[in-house]
C-alpha cells in the first residue's frame, strides 16, 4: 500500500496518474498547502522541503517502509516497483530520464513562476511575467519539436516523462501561452487526457478539491508566499 501525500496541483496530480496507471493500491492524504499542512512536523519528516507530492510505501524494500519526496523521485520509485513506464535497458531508460528531468528542472520552475507573476504575484512586475512566460514558451517549443518526431517524450512508449511533463504543461492557460502555437504539444495533452487512468486521476483530484479546497485569500497568500513560507524550520 502506498500512502500518497498530495494536493490538487499539477505536481500532485502526476503521482495520482502514475498510481492509477500502474494499479498499485494507494491511500490519499490531502495536504492543504493553503492552510499550512506542509509545515506540520509529521509532514516535514516525509517531505523536508515542505512540498507535495510525497509517498510512503508501507511495504518497502526488506519489509520496511520507504519514504520518497520530489515528484520525479516518486515517479521513478513507482516505476521501479511496478516495472512499468520506465524501460529497463540503459538507452531506453535515459531516453526517458532526460525528459523527466527537463520536466522538473526546466518546465516546472518556469511555468510555476509564470503562474505566480500572472496570478498571486501580479503586482505590476510585467518584466517578470514576460520573462517566465517566454521561458515556458521556449520549453514548450522544445517539447513540440520532440513530439513532432516521436509519439511520446521518451520514445515509442508512454512513460513517467510524459506523466511528469503533463502535470505541469496542462497548466498552460494560466501561464500566458497560446497552445495553438505548439500543435504537437496540444495533441499530446489530449492523448494523455483520453487515457482511462488520466480520467480516473482527474476524478480523484476533483474530489480532493471539492472536499477541501480553500480560496487563495490573504491568509493563504501569507502561508504560501509570506513569512510562514520563509520561516526557518
Ligand atoms: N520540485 C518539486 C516541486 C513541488 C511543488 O512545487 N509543490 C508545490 C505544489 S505544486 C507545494 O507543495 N507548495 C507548497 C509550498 O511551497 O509551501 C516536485 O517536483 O515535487
Amino acid at each position: 500500500m502506498i500512502d500518497l501525500y498530495t494536493w490538487t496541483t499539477g505536481n500532485g496530480r502526476k503521482i495520482v496518474m502514475m498510481l492509477e496507471e500502474t494499479g498499485m493500491p494507494y491511500e490519499v492524504h490531502p495536504i492543504n498547502i493553503r492552510r499550512g499542512d506542509q509545515f506540520k512536523p509529521e509532514f516535514l519528516k516525509i517531505s523536508p522541503n515542505n512540498k507535495i507530492p510525497a509517498i510512503v510505501d508501507r511495504d518497502g524494500l526488506g519489509g520496511r517502509p520507504v519514504s520518497v519526496f520530489e515528484s520525479a523521485a516518486c515517479l521513478m520509485y513507482l516505476a521501479e516497483k511496478s516495472g512499468k513506464f520506465l524501460p529497463a535497458d540503459v538507452a531506453g531508460r535515459y531516453a526517458v530520464l532526460q525528459w523527466l528531468i527537463l520536466s522538473v528542472a526546466g518546465l516546472g520552475p518556469a511555468i510555476g513562476q509564470a503562474h505566480y507573476f500572472r496570478g498571486p504575484g501580479k503586482d505590476g512586475n510585467e518584466r517578470a511575467a514576460e520573462r517566465f512566460t517566454n521561458e515556458t514558451q521556449r520549453v514548450f517549443n522544445v517539447l513540440d519539436k520532440r513530439l513532432s518526431e516521436s509519439p511520446w517524450l521518451g520514445g515509442t512508449e508512454y512513460s513517467i516523462a510524459d506523466i511528469s511533463a503533463y502535470g505541469r504543461a496542462a497548466g498552460y492557460k494560466n501561464a500566458g501561452l497560446d497552445i495553438d502555437d505548439t500543435p504537437h504539444v496540444k495533441a499530446w495533452l489530449a492523448r494523455i487526457e483520453e487515457r482511462p487512468a488520466s480520467r480516473r486521476a482527474a476524478a480523484v483530484i476533483a474530489d480532493i478539491r471539492a472536499r477541501y479546497d480553500t480560496p487563495l485569500d490573504a491568509a493563504a497568500r501569507e502561508i504560501m508566499y509570506g513569512a510562514t513560507q520563509y520561516a526557518r524550520r
